[in-house]
Protein backbone atom coordinates (compact mmCIF):
# COMPACT_ATOMS: atom_id res chain seq x y z
CA UNK A 1 0.00 0.00 0.00
CA UNK A 2 1.71 3.73 -0.94
CA UNK A 3 1.72 5.62 1.75
CA UNK A 4 -0.46 8.05 0.20
CA UNK A 5 -3.80 5.69 0.14
CA UNK A 6 -2.96 4.52 3.82
CA UNK A 7 -3.01 8.16 4.28
CA UNK A 8 -6.47 8.54 2.31
CA UNK A 9 -7.93 5.34 4.34
CA UNK A 10 -7.26 6.17 7.97
CA UNK A 11 -8.35 9.99 6.97
CA UNK A 12 -11.51 8.45 5.49
CA UNK A 13 -11.53 6.54 8.64
CA UNK A 14 -11.19 9.27 11.13
CA UNK A 15 -14.06 11.67 8.92
CA UNK A 16 -16.21 8.43 9.51
CA UNK A 17 -15.78 7.59 13.04
CA UNK A 18 -16.23 11.59 13.86
CA UNK A 19 -19.49 11.42 11.64
CA UNK A 20 -20.42 8.04 13.65
CA UNK A 21 -19.55 10.17 17.10
CA UNK A 22 -21.06 12.67 15.86
CA UNK A 23 -24.71 11.10 15.93
CA UNK A 24 -24.73 9.34 18.66
CA UNK A 25 -23.62 12.82 20.15
CA UNK A 26 -26.42 14.50 18.36
CA UNK A 27 -28.65 11.30 19.39
CA UNK A 28 -27.56 11.76 23.24
CA UNK A 29 -28.33 15.26 22.97
CA UNK A 30 -31.87 14.89 20.89
CA UNK A 31 -32.83 12.14 23.72
CA UNK A 32 -32.17 14.53 26.82
CA UNK A 33 -34.29 17.58 25.19
CA UNK A 34 -37.05 15.17 24.03
CA UNK A 35 -36.23 15.49 20.44
CA UNK A 36 -36.76 11.67 19.42
CA UNK A 37 -39.13 10.95 17.58
CA UNK A 38 -41.43 7.68 17.55
CA UNK A 39 -39.69 5.98 14.29
CA UNK A 40 -35.69 6.85 15.69
CA UNK A 41 -35.04 3.02 16.01
CA UNK A 42 -35.83 1.92 11.92
CA UNK A 43 -32.78 2.13 9.28
CA UNK A 44 -32.77 5.74 8.75
CA UNK A 45 -33.26 6.28 12.02
CA UNK A 46 -29.92 8.63 13.17
CA UNK A 47 -30.72 10.89 10.00
CA UNK A 48 -34.52 11.02 11.20
CA UNK A 49 -33.55 12.09 14.58
CA UNK A 50 -31.57 14.74 13.61
CA UNK A 51 -33.85 15.81 10.91
CA UNK A 52 -36.59 16.18 13.64
CA UNK A 53 -34.53 17.85 16.28
CA UNK A 54 -33.40 20.72 13.87
CA UNK A 55 -37.17 21.00 13.00
CA UNK A 56 -38.57 21.08 16.92
CA UNK A 57 -35.44 23.50 17.87
CA UNK A 58 -35.86 26.00 15.06
CA UNK A 59 -38.49 25.64 13.04
CA UNK A 60 -41.39 24.36 15.12
CA UNK A 61 -43.19 28.09 15.15
CA UNK A 62 -42.91 28.11 11.21
CA UNK A 63 -46.00 28.28 9.22
CA UNK A 64 -46.48 26.45 6.16
CA UNK A 65 -47.00 28.46 2.65
CA UNK A 66 -50.29 30.10 2.33
CA UNK A 67 -51.10 30.66 -1.53
CA UNK A 68 -53.54 34.16 -3.03
CA UNK A 69 -57.25 32.11 -3.71
CA UNK A 70 -56.38 32.94 -7.28
CA UNK A 71 -53.88 29.90 -6.66
CA UNK A 72 -56.36 27.23 -6.25
CA UNK A 73 -56.22 24.57 -8.49
CA UNK A 74 -58.89 24.32 -11.37
CA UNK A 75 -58.88 20.37 -10.80
CA UNK A 76 -57.40 19.21 -7.68
CA UNK A 77 -55.80 15.62 -7.98
CA UNK A 78 -58.72 13.54 -6.86
CA UNK A 79 -57.24 10.42 -5.24
CA UNK A 80 -59.49 7.35 -5.58
CA UNK A 81 -62.00 6.96 -2.67
CA UNK A 82 -60.82 4.22 -0.64
CA UNK A 83 -62.71 1.46 -1.70
CA UNK A 84 -62.67 0.06 1.59
CA UNK A 85 -65.62 1.82 2.98
CA UNK A 86 -67.76 -0.61 4.14
CA UNK A 87 -71.38 -0.22 4.95
CA UNK A 88 -70.76 1.88 8.09
CA UNK A 89 -69.45 4.37 5.98
CA UNK A 90 -72.31 4.17 2.86
CA UNK A 91 -74.79 4.18 5.84
CA UNK A 92 -73.05 7.55 7.06
CA UNK A 93 -73.42 9.19 3.91
CA UNK A 94 -76.82 8.33 3.39
CA UNK A 95 -77.83 10.38 6.48
CA UNK A 96 -75.58 13.39 5.35
CA UNK A 97 -72.63 12.33 7.73
CA UNK A 98 -75.01 13.79 10.77
CA UNK A 99 -74.28 11.10 12.74
CA UNK A 100 -70.11 11.31 11.92
CA UNK A 101 -68.78 11.37 15.47
CA UNK A 102 -64.88 11.48 16.34
CA UNK A 103 -63.93 10.13 19.87
CA UNK A 104 -61.65 12.36 21.42
CA UNK A 105 -59.93 9.92 24.65
CA UNK A 106 -56.47 9.10 26.56
CA UNK A 107 -54.98 11.55 28.38
CA UNK A 108 -57.62 13.84 28.60
CA UNK A 109 -59.56 15.30 31.65
CA UNK A 110 -63.26 15.03 29.66
CA UNK A 111 -63.30 12.16 26.89
CA UNK A 112 -65.69 13.40 24.28
CA UNK A 113 -68.03 12.79 21.39
CA UNK A 114 -67.74 15.30 18.70
CA UNK A 115 -70.25 15.87 15.71
CA UNK A 116 -69.03 18.00 12.83
CA UNK A 117 -71.72 20.61 14.14
CA UNK A 118 -69.89 20.51 17.92
CA UNK A 119 -66.84 20.61 16.06
CA UNK A 120 -67.78 23.86 13.80
CA UNK A 121 -69.33 25.39 16.74
CA UNK A 122 -66.18 25.35 18.71
CA UNK A 123 -64.22 27.41 16.06
CA UNK A 124 -63.06 28.37 12.74
CA UNK A 125 -59.83 28.60 10.91
CA UNK A 126 -59.33 28.38 6.99
CA UNK A 127 -55.66 28.20 5.31
CA UNK A 128 -55.00 27.99 1.03
CA UNK A 129 -52.30 25.32 1.16
CA UNK A 130 -50.58 22.44 -0.95
CA UNK A 131 -51.31 18.77 -0.17
CA UNK A 132 -48.09 17.58 -1.25
CA UNK A 133 -47.73 13.60 -1.68
CA UNK A 134 -44.10 11.94 -1.29
CA UNK A 135 -45.18 10.33 -4.89
CA UNK A 136 -44.87 13.88 -6.52
CA UNK A 137 -47.80 15.48 -6.95
CA UNK A 138 -49.30 18.17 -5.72
CA UNK A 139 -52.41 20.62 -5.02
CA UNK A 140 -53.64 23.63 -3.71
CA UNK A 141 -56.57 24.06 -2.18
CA UNK A 142 -58.89 26.21 1.00
CA UNK A 143 -58.88 24.34 4.14
CA UNK A 144 -61.77 25.07 6.26
CA UNK A 145 -61.98 23.45 9.60
CA UNK A 146 -61.87 23.78 13.72
CA UNK A 147 -58.16 24.07 14.81
CA UNK A 148 -57.12 21.07 16.79
CA UNK A 149 -55.86 23.19 19.16
CA UNK A 150 -59.76 24.16 20.20
CA UNK A 151 -60.14 20.41 20.42
CA UNK A 152 -57.74 20.16 22.63
CA UNK A 153 -58.45 22.46 25.16
CA UNK A 154 -62.11 21.25 25.31
CA UNK A 155 -61.20 18.15 26.09
CA UNK A 156 -58.41 18.63 28.48
CA UNK A 157 -55.00 17.41 27.27
CA UNK A 158 -53.34 16.44 30.34
CA UNK A 159 -49.77 17.19 30.29
CA UNK A 160 -48.28 14.20 30.49
CA UNK A 161 -49.44 13.32 26.48
CA UNK A 162 -46.67 13.87 24.64
CA UNK A 163 -48.68 12.62 20.85
CA UNK A 164 -52.39 13.17 19.79
CA UNK A 165 -52.99 9.60 17.33
CA UNK A 166 -55.42 9.63 14.79
CA UNK A 167 -57.44 7.25 13.26
CA UNK A 168 -59.16 7.09 9.83
CA UNK A 169 -62.41 4.97 9.46
CA UNK A 170 -60.14 2.80 7.16
CA UNK A 171 -58.22 0.99 9.77
CA UNK A 172 -55.03 0.84 8.19
CA UNK A 173 -54.39 4.71 8.03
CA UNK A 174 -53.14 5.51 11.38
CA UNK A 175 -50.77 8.54 12.49
CA UNK A 176 -49.77 10.99 15.22
CA UNK A 177 -48.86 14.68 15.99
CA UNK A 178 -46.23 15.79 18.67
CA UNK A 179 -47.72 18.65 20.55
CA UNK A 180 -45.87 21.24 19.20
CA UNK A 181 -47.52 20.18 15.14
CA UNK A 182 -50.78 18.97 17.49
CA UNK A 183 -51.30 22.66 18.47
CA UNK A 184 -49.84 24.27 15.63
CA UNK A 185 -52.72 27.41 14.80
CA UNK A 186 -52.26 25.96 10.80
CA UNK A 187 -53.46 22.39 12.21
CA UNK A 188 -57.05 21.96 11.34
CA UNK A 189 -59.91 19.42 11.76
CA UNK A 190 -61.13 20.13 8.41
CA UNK A 191 -64.81 19.54 7.51
CA UNK A 192 -65.17 22.51 4.14
CA UNK A 193 -63.25 23.06 0.88
CA UNK A 194 -63.07 25.90 -1.49
CA UNK A 195 -66.64 27.06 0.16
CA UNK A 196 -68.43 24.28 0.17
CA UNK A 197 -68.25 20.80 2.53
CA UNK A 198 -65.52 18.15 2.54
CA UNK A 199 -66.33 16.45 -0.39
CA UNK A 200 -65.94 12.23 0.35
CA UNK A 201 -63.01 12.38 -2.07
CA UNK A 202 -60.88 14.48 -0.17
CA UNK A 203 -61.91 13.14 2.75
CA UNK A 204 -65.38 14.01 4.00
CA UNK A 205 -66.81 14.66 6.18
CA UNK A 206 -63.65 14.67 8.98
CA UNK A 207 -59.95 15.44 7.54
CA UNK A 208 -56.94 15.99 9.60
CA UNK A 209 -54.86 18.59 7.78
CA UNK A 210 -51.38 19.23 8.45
CA UNK A 211 -50.17 21.60 6.44
CA UNK A 212 -46.72 21.51 7.58
CA UNK A 213 -46.36 17.61 6.53
CA UNK A 214 -46.66 15.36 3.44
CA UNK A 215 -50.16 14.78 3.20
CA UNK A 216 -49.80 11.27 4.07
CA UNK A 217 -50.15 13.03 8.13
CA UNK A 218 -53.36 14.53 6.48
CA UNK A 219 -55.62 11.76 6.90
CA UNK A 220 -59.22 11.44 5.87
CA UNK A 221 -62.21 9.94 7.81
CA UNK A 222 -60.98 10.96 11.01
CA UNK A 223 -63.24 8.96 13.66
CA UNK A 224 -60.70 9.10 16.64
CA UNK A 225 -58.24 10.97 18.20
CA UNK A 226 -56.28 9.79 21.52
CA UNK A 227 -53.63 11.81 23.61
CA UNK A 228 -50.87 9.76 24.59
CA UNK A 229 -47.61 9.61 26.33
CA UNK A 230 -46.25 6.87 23.97
CA UNK A 231 -46.75 5.58 20.30
CA UNK A 232 -45.47 2.20 21.55
CA UNK A 233 -48.28 -0.02 21.25
CA UNK A 234 -49.93 1.22 18.10
CA UNK A 235 -48.77 -0.73 15.10
CA UNK A 236 -44.87 -1.51 15.09
CA UNK A 237 -44.25 1.45 17.96
CA UNK A 238 -43.43 3.75 15.19
CA UNK A 239 -45.46 6.41 15.61
CA UNK A 240 -47.33 5.52 12.45
CA UNK A 241 -48.52 3.59 9.55
CA UNK A 242 -45.87 5.20 7.06
CA UNK A 243 -42.12 4.21 8.64
CA UNK A 244 -43.61 0.78 8.89
CA UNK A 245 -44.13 0.98 4.50
CA UNK A 246 -40.54 2.72 4.55
CA UNK A 247 -41.24 6.64 5.07
CA UNK A 248 -40.77 9.02 7.93
CA UNK A 249 -42.79 9.90 10.90
CA UNK A 250 -41.68 13.35 10.43
CA UNK A 251 -42.44 13.98 7.41
CA UNK A 252 -41.89 18.26 7.29
CA UNK A 253 -41.83 19.94 4.15
N1 LIG B 1 -57.96 7.71 5.29
C1 LIG B 1 -57.05 7.98 4.34
N2 LIG B 1 -56.32 9.11 4.45
C2 LIG B 1 -55.37 9.41 3.51
C3 LIG B 1 -55.09 8.52 2.45
C4 LIG B 1 -55.91 7.34 2.35
O1 LIG B 1 -55.79 6.53 1.41
N3 LIG B 1 -56.87 7.10 3.31
N4 LIG B 1 -54.06 8.83 1.55
C5 LIG B 1 -53.02 9.76 2.06
C6 LIG B 1 -52.03 10.19 1.07
S1 LIG B 1 -50.75 9.13 0.72
C7 LIG B 1 -52.05 11.46 0.53
S2 LIG B 1 -50.81 12.04 -0.47
C8 LIG B 1 -53.23 12.34 0.74
C9 LIG B 1 -53.91 12.62 -0.58
O2 LIG B 1 -54.89 13.58 -0.42
P1 LIG B 1 -55.94 13.92 -1.57
O3 LIG B 1 -56.76 12.71 -1.84
O4 LIG B 1 -56.72 15.06 -1.04
O5 LIG B 1 -55.17 14.31 -2.77
O6 LIG B 1 -54.18 11.80 1.66
C10 LIG B 1 -53.65 10.99 2.69
N5 LIG B 1 -54.68 10.60 3.62
MO1 LIG C 1 -49.47 10.21 -0.78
Amino acid sequence: MSPISRRKLITGGAVTAAGVAGLAAADRIASRYGLIPPDHGTLYGAGETLNYGFQRLLARHAMAREFPRSMISKTPFLNEVSPHHGNDFQQQQAEGFRNWKLQVDGLVARPTSFSVADLQALGRGSQITEVMCEEGWSYIAEWIGTPLSAVMREVGVLPQARYMAYFGIDKEWWDSLDMSEARHPQTLLTWGMNDGDLPVGFGGPLRLRVPRQLGYKSIKYVVRMTAVESMQKYGKGLGSAAPEGGYTWYAGI
